[in-house]
This record gives structure tokens, sequence and C-alpha cells, in this order.
């Protein structure tokens, strides 16, 4: 399951976002050692494919597609170098697959600012400065390794000379997502878990008061857009306070405020698309499911999403496009009977809508 981790300041509304977007139906569980351990919930990701399928199959279980959200601490000025309860927390946005990072706009005299103003684009830049120290320091630690070690196979010397690379990007104070890496070499890095490497949707979190046209925000969306990141805006109190609401009373709000559609499913859609997300389906009488797949994955990796044992033993993947599927009467033989079931091997790349059944043996 996709993990998205909530990251920002201390005090930006990281828990109000993660509260906006886990309302539904979403259980929050604290674990069991208390504070050490952040607030994660699951979220179902809305999708019309998915219930078109379910009333096709009319499964005795259905199963949409989860998106995990984890709520950490904030991250603190120096917490990329080991400083403030940020640090461990790093750990947990290093699980993540991807970052949604929350940046204050709102004005509240009533909750301090850890930098004494509002300023979206300076503190959006403070905590990738701390993403960037971390990465720097697995890559140092790393090259120290490899240093110390007294044989280098040849493997690892191409390994660190591509670290120095990386070392000295992020020392000019640039993320890895600028930096040029192939697929393999990113597969490769996978377990560093870099994380300017990941994914990141920046949220605006706004007073309803505040104008789109303020210059902060336009100065911090814009700087977002120069480095190929997308800030979507969001009014967190206000939506926080619409969950709490009936459906009715939510209705009548909105339209009072002239609001079209809720913050929440803007954003787990943006979420969803920008951080690069595909579907596939797995369907049948017993469940229909959704599973969520970063682009580019494989016939191996859909099967590992569903369970370790079926990428163990992957012999063959059974696909068949949801558009295809439709079109020839939602029916499998017919889709066989022209060609549209096809088998495909472990490097196969799945495509968004794909329905597919895992042949494997273990
Ligand atoms: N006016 C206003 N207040 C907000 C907004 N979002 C959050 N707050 C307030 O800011 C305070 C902090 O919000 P949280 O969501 O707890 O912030 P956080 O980032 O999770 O804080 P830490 O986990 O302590 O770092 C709370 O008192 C919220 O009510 C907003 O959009 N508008
Ligand atoms: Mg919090």
């Amino acid at each position: 399951m996709l993990k998205c981790g909530i990251v920002g300041l201390p005090l930006c509304g990281k828990s109000t976002v993660f509260n906006v977007i886990t309302r539904a139906g979403a259980e929050v569980k604290p674990y069991a050692s208390g504070k050490t351990e952040p607030n994660r919930a699951l979220v179902s990701v809305p999708d019309a494919r998915f219930d078109r399928l379910v009333k096709i199959f009319e499964p005795k279980k259905e199963t949409p597609a989860n998106m995990e959200f984890v709520d950490l601490a904030g991250l603190s000025k120096g917490a990329g170098q080991g400083a403030g309860l940020g640090n461990s927390f790093l750990s947990f946005a290093a699980e993540s697959d991807a970052l949604l990072h929350v940046v204050r706009v709102f004005e509240n005299p009533g909750v301090p600012h850890p930098e004494e103003s509002i300023d979206p684009l300076r503190d959006w830049k403070i905590v990738e400065m701390e993403l960037i120290y971390r990465d720097l320091g697995v890559i140092e630690n790393r090259l120290s390794r490899l240093a110390a070690k007294k044989k280098v196979t040849p493997e690892e010397t191409s390994e660190s000379e591509l670290l120095k690379k990386m070392q000295d990007h992020l020392i000019e104070e640039r993320p890895l997502r600028e930096f040029p890496l192939s697929e393999a070499q990113k597969k490769a890095l996978s377990g560093f878990a870099f994380l300017t490497l990941k994914p990141e949707l920046i949220v605006l979190n706004m007073n309803e008061t505040q104008s789109e046209n303020d210059p902060r925000i336009k100065a911090v969306t814009e700087a977002a857009e120069r480095a190929g990141l997308f800030a979507a805006r969001l009014f967190g109190s206000l939506e926080m306070d619409l969950a709490m609401l009936t459906s009715g009373e939510q209705e009548e709000f909105m339209k009072d405020l002239g609001i079209e559609e809720l913050g929440r499913d803007r954003l787990i859609h943006e979420a969803y698309r920008l951080l690069g997300l595909i579907s596939f389906f797995t369907s049948g009488k017993d469940e229909v499911r959704a599973w969520t797949l970063l682009k580019d994955s494989t016939a191996v990796d859909a099967a590992g999403a569903i369970h370790s044992d079926l990428a163990r033993g992957f012999i063959r993947a059974q696909v068949v496009a949801y558009d295809d599927f439709i079109a020839s009467g939602a029916g499998l033989p017919a889709c066989r009977d022209k060609g549209l079931l096809r088998l495909e091997g472990k490097e196969y790349t799945v495509k968004d809508g794909d329905m597919i059944e895992i042949r494997f043996n273990v």
C-alpha cells in the first residue's frame, strides 16, 4: 500500500490537513507506544471504474484503492542534521512513497509561528533544506563506509562515483529530483529512501478570508512551479469544521460559501495524479479490488502489491484493459476471443486501469 507522509514546520497545520483528508470512514489508530509513533489512517480513493466493476461482478467483498496517510511531527531547523523531535520522524518520512508538504499561510495570533512571521516561501524552503540535509547525511554515511572498505567491487566503485555526484548536487542545495537518474539507477538507489527524490505535493494551508492573489501565495506557488512541483490551496480549519457536519448541512454551508467541491476530494485526486499513481484491478465473484501502484511499475510489482508470494512465484500476468473489457460487453471469454486478453511477463509495464490476474507457483 502506498504511504503518503505529511511534513512541514511545527504548527503549520499538518494534523489539521490529516484530519481533513482522512475523516470519512478513516480509522485513526494511534500506536500502542503512544507519542513516539505518528498518527496513521487509511483513505479510500474514489474511482468510477471501480464502482462499475462492483456492479458487474457483484462480489462478496469490495475493496477500493487505499492510501495510507501518516501525520508526522513538525520538522524544526536542524532536523536534517539530527536536531529536535522531527529527526526521528524523518525515518517515517523515508518510509513514505510520497510527501505531502503542508505550508502555513493562515494568520492566527493564537498559534505561534516558529519563525515568528507568516512567510510561506521561506517556510517551504526551510523544510526542503532539512530534507536535503538528511539525504546528504545518508550519502555521507554510505561514502565513508565504502571508503573504509579494504576491497571494493567494480559495482561499489561506480556506486561511489554516482553518490559523489549526487552529493555535489545536494551541497548546491538542490533536491535529487533535479538530478538526472535513469529508471535503473533510481531502482538501485531505492534502498536509500532519499527524501528529495520522492514525489511531493505542497499544500498551502490558508484561511478562507485570504485571497489567492496574496503576493505571498503567488511567490510560493511560482517557486514550486519552477521546481516542477504543484502547490494546492486548502482552507484547513474550515474544511475540518465542514467534516464535522452531516452531508446535508455540508451542502448548505458550501452553497453559502460558494464552494463547489470539498477540498478534501480535490486533494486526494490531486495527490493521486501528481504523485504519478495508477490503479489496477483484480476482479471476481469473491472480491473486486483496486490497487495502487507508482507509474511505470511492472507486472511483478503488481504481483508484489497483492502478496510477496505472488511476486516470488510469478509466472505470467493475465491482463485486459478496463476499457477493452467494458467495450466487449464485460465478459472475459469475449475479450479472449478478440485477443484482448493478454499474457504478460515480469517486465510488462502496468497501465492505469489494467485488470490483472497473476499466475504464480510457490
Ligand atoms: N486560523 C487557522 N488556524 C489553523 C489552520 N490550520 C491549523 N490551524 C490551527 O493551528 C494550530 C496547529 O494546527 P495543527 O494542525 O495541530 O498543526 P501541526 O502542524 O500538526 O502541529 P504540530 O504537529 O504540533 O507540529 C491549531 O490550533 C489549529 O487550529 C487554518 O487553516 N486556519
Ligand atoms: Mg500535528
